[in-house]
């Protein structure tokens, strides 16, 4: 090889090994790809999973309300809304049931603005314009029972409206006398304490009868209004064929920032209690009902506070703190 030979191989030789070498300024690196902002970072199984959840719509947007339990198509429901300061909001709903002339529940909330006490009780009795097979008042006479509402007169008093369509048909029961003014009463005074108390920004309820079970073939001790006893038929009906609940029950879920509290009452229809309108329940008696949620919907066949993460609900209704609450009635 001549040196001139030698001189341009190691030429070549340089411009392979710089072409190989990668080191060229000019080259740019691949961009860098962003993470995916739809993808959410939390592992499965996370807080916010919802099997359970209602879906609203146009006709229901407050499907998702917490107060709402898992809403059962057989039945009717129904949201009774009013407008108050300048906006639409969820009076009560419930769920009709029409063969049984009956609410399965009815739900509502307390904040700090519904739960104000701005006008009296209306005493404005009506058929629910929503429900064609609502009873009227002719349903409930002579039938040895009172009108007993379920989302009480007392519950719904911020506005007149609110309050008028707690007279509507569908919302009432037929309760025996002494259950209604002397028992029943000492719950809901309890509620409303602890709805107005401000130690929660909301309260959650849902309220109601046994329509699981019925008082059958039952004659009750003492008369009511219309000089009458309560009695049912065989198939738990009164004269009038309205369903007469068993038990009444109540599921209360108060919220405070991100804590949540649960608990549940069921309390048998009877009117032996020994307490009337002018001797009413002390809260005492009361808290001997208190059970947590998830034995409440063992006896109801309802699925209470659906609506929240299945995670929270889950904590909310196995157990209930009874240190929680406050026991007393200042209604
Ligand atoms: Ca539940
Ligand atoms: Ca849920």
């Amino acid at each position: 090889m001549t040196p001139l030979k030698s001189l341009l191989l190691s030429l070549c030789l340089l411009t392979l090994l710089a072409a190989c070498s990668g080191d060229d300024p000019t080259e740019t690196l691949p961009p860098v790809t962003p993470p995916d902002e739809e993808e959410p970072i939390i592992p499965p199984g996370d807080d916010e999973d919802n099997a359970n959840a209602n879906e609203a719509d146009e006709a229901h947007p407050f499907a998702t309300d917490l107060s709402i339990p898992h809403l059962d198509a057989e039945n009717q429901y129904v949201e009774h809304t009013v407008s108050f300061r300048g906006q639409e909001i969820l009076n009560y709903a419930l769920e009709w049931v029409e063969d049984k002339r009956h609410a399965a529940w009815v739900a509502f909330s307390f904040d700090s603005e519904t739960c104000q006490k701005n006008v009296n009780r209306t005493n404005t009795w009506m058929p629910d314009p929503f429900i064609s097979s609502s009873p009227q008042e002719s349903d409930h006479k002579s039938d040895g029972f009172d009108k007993g509402h379920l989302c009480a007169s007392e519950d719904r008093v911020y506005n007149r409206t609110a309050n008028e369509q707690t007279f509507y048909y569908t919302n009432i029961s037929p309760q025996m006398t002494s259950f209604n003014g002397g028992y029943w009463v000492t719950f809901e005074k309890l509620l409303q304490t602890w709805a107005r108390s401000g130690a929660y920004e909301h309260v959650y309820v849902t309220k109601g009868g046994t329509l699981n079970h019925l008082l059958t073939n039952f004659t009750g001790t003492q008369k009511a209004a219309d000089g009458r006893l309560p009695q049912t038929d065989a198939d738990g009906l009164t004269n009038h064929g309205l369903a007469c609940p068993a038990y009444y029950f109540m599921a209360i879920l108060a919220k405070q920032g991100e804590d949540y509290q649960a608990i549940g009452f069921l309390v048998e229809h009877r009117d032996d209690y020994g307490y009337s309108n002018d001797h009413q329940a002390p809260v005492e008696l009361i808290q001997a009902h208190a059970i947590n949620i998830d034995e409440l919907e063992a006896q109801t066949g309802l699925d209470f506070f659906c609506n929240l993460p299945d995670k929270t609900e889950a904590q909310v209704e196995a157990t209930y703190e009874e240190s929680a609450w406050e026991w007393k009635v200042t209604e």
